[in-house]
């Protein structure tokens, strides 16, 4: 099954995304995760890509959406995955469905986690404290918000248009929410298939 986990910043997909592709078999594709590894790595792709996350901008989707393309051209995805923080954009929509397209693919379902924007704020702040995350101070954190108002959230719509939208409530528990993203999942048949 192909999944996409959407969300704001700090929502949980990250923490989430783990928990249910483990459970489901499927590797779990966060492009936030991708680029802190290069990042880490110091490879021409993370010196790039820092500048904007560190600025709470979206990397451009031209880098984005090659470094996706290359990631779900690997076997482990051939059966299956679960995308955490893609498609962000329009154009990253776009080019999702284009290469779906080319392996006679397609998505089955999107969950949105829904999280109060207090609570996003105190989670990262917290993470801030545990992890020194450099996107997570509170001017960032703010950015981060008004880039995914701007630019991710009119996604959900577009996606609620194709039928395949199930907006799961993220406040809670980890263990709470996860089992609410099962009982969505299961409510579509997209963990069955
Ligand atoms: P991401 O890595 O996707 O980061 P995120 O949105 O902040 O985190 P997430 O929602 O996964 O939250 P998490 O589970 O960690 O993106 C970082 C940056 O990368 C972006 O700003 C952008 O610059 C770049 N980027 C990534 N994808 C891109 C794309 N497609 N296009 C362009 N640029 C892109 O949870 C947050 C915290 O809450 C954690 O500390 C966690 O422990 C805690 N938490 C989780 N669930 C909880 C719960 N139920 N209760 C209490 N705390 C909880």
């Amino acid at each position: 099954m192909r999944i996409i986990l959407m969300g704001p910043p700090g929502a949980g997909k990250g923490t989430q995304a783990k928990v249910i592709a483990e459970r489901l078999g499927v590797p779990a594709v966060s492009t936030g995760d991708i680029f802190r590894a290069n990042v880490s790595q110091e490879t021409p792709l993370g010196v790039e890509a820092k500048r904007y996350m560190d600025a709470g901008e979206y990397v451009p989707d031209s880098v984005t959406n090659e470094m996706v393309r290359d990631r779900l051209a690997q076997d482990d995805a051939k059966k299956g995955f679960l995308l955490d923080g893609y498609p962000r954009t329009v154009a990253q929509v776009e080019e999702l469905d284009a290469m779906l397209e080319e392996h006679g693919a397609a998505i089955d379902a999107v969950v949105v986690l829904t999280v109060d924007e207090d609570e996003i704020v105190q989670r990262l702040l917290k993470r801030a404290e545990i992890e020194g995350r450099t996107d997570d101070t509170e001017d960032v954190i703010r950015r981060r918000q008004e880039v995914y108002n701007e630019q991710t959230a009119p996604l959900i719509a577009v996606y609620a248009d194709h039928g395949l939208l199930s907006e799961v409530d993220g406040m809670g528990s980890v263990d709470e929410v996860t089992a609410r993203v099962f009982a969505a999942l299961d409510a579509t048949g997209a963990a069955a298939s």
